[in-house]
């Protein structure tokens, strides 16, 4: 282990989000005091609201869940909100850390930060070795200068500052909202709309080819907090599953999930974005930590909480 969570005040960053709600669940098990800012408190994009924070409440560790996030379709129509508010966000949290001595700190990336037709399974090493899937370079570039941002500070100034890049999340807490969501909640609440409406089709949008890695929030929440006792390197880290499918074949399971029997018609006119993004997980199978949740499972927590929720 190189860092005792025992006894110690760790911020999350973004506690009201899918995964910095897993990691606050996660962290209440490990003996430390969790200390979270809604807006009020702390606008993020605020260097002065974020330096206040740092200064009041002297936090030793941080965990950066916080960021703009959304699917495909949201990352190429505000691309100026993904771009501006994601380097705002980890700008601020990361130099408020540097200024109030915080031991530990993790950045949260995504697997976007890697070329769009990077050799698969992704390696951590692919990184900026060549461009990038147009419709999210912008969230890709804010997330590459977090990367930068971590590793600057840990070069410059000897801090204990890690990088994981987690694959695509989902679980409890996700954003159901059909314009911004991403593909797994999009495709759970069009299934159970298309069940209770007693529609013939539900539309997917773009082929149903490309390939997606996905890992329950619970998970990745787990795996965060594993990196952050047990890494200590300027090398960032995937997080993901190792498997990928389809998006045909993820409508599919969803439909066994929900219980619906009508046909998948595909929407043209939405973009596929990345052919397929299936990230190495070696270095963190190697480093100890393996998923628990398969993705069935997964997604009938997420369904559950969906219906719950909504
Ligand atoms: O999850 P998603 O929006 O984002 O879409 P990305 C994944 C795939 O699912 C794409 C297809 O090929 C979509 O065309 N898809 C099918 C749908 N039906 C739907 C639907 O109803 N809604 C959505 N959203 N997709 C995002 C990046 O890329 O992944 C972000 O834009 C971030 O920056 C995130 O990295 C993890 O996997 O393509």
């Amino acid at each position: 282990m190189t860092y005792n969570l025992q006894g110690k005040r760790i911020y999350v960053a973004g506690h009201r989000g899918m995964v910095g709600s897993a990691v606050v669940r996660r962290l209440a098990s490990e003996g430390c005091e969790v200390i979270t800012a809604d807006r009020a408190r702390a606008d993020l994009k605020r260097q002065s609201e974020v330096e206040a924070f740092f200064k009041s409440e002297r936090p030793d560790g941080v965990i950066m869940a916080a960021a703009k996030v959304g699917g495909i379709l949201a990352n190429d129509l505000y691309p100026a909100e993904f771009l501006y508010d994601n380097l705002m966000i980890e700008s601020n949290i990361v130099h408020a850390a540097h200024e109030a001595d915080v031991e530990k700190f993790l950045f949260l990336g995504s697997s976007c930060i890697y070329p769009k037709y990077a050799e698969q399974p992704i390696r951590e090493d692919s990184l900026l070795t060549g461009a990038l899937e147009p419709t999210n370079e912008w969230y890709a570039i804010a997330k590459i200068a977090g990367i930068k941002l971590a590793q600057s500070y840990r070069k410059q100034y000897g801090h204990d500052y890690i990088s994981a890049m987690p694959t695509n999340l989902y679980g409890p807490g996700d954003n159901f909202d059909l314009k911004t969501s991403h593909v797994m909640p999009a495709i759970i609440r069009k299934v159970h709309e298309a069940k209770m409406n007693g529609d013939k089709e539900v539309v997917v949008w773009g082929t149903g080819t490309p390939r997606r890695e996905f890992l329950h929030s619970d998970d990745c929440a787990d795996a965060l907090v594993f990196l952050f006792k047990n890494y200590s390197a300027p090398e960032h880290v995937n997080v993901g599953s190792g498997e990928d499918v389809s998006i045909l074949e993820l409508t599919q399971i969803v439909c066994e999930v929900v219980g619906y029997e009508g046909q998948v018609v595909n929407d043209l006119s939405k973009p596929d974005g990345t052919p397929r993004k299936l990230m190495s997980a070696d270095v963190l199978r190697g480093l100890g930590w393996q998923p628990k949740i398969g993705l069935k499972e997964g997604i009938l927590n997420a369904y559950s909480w969906y219906l719950e929720n909504h």
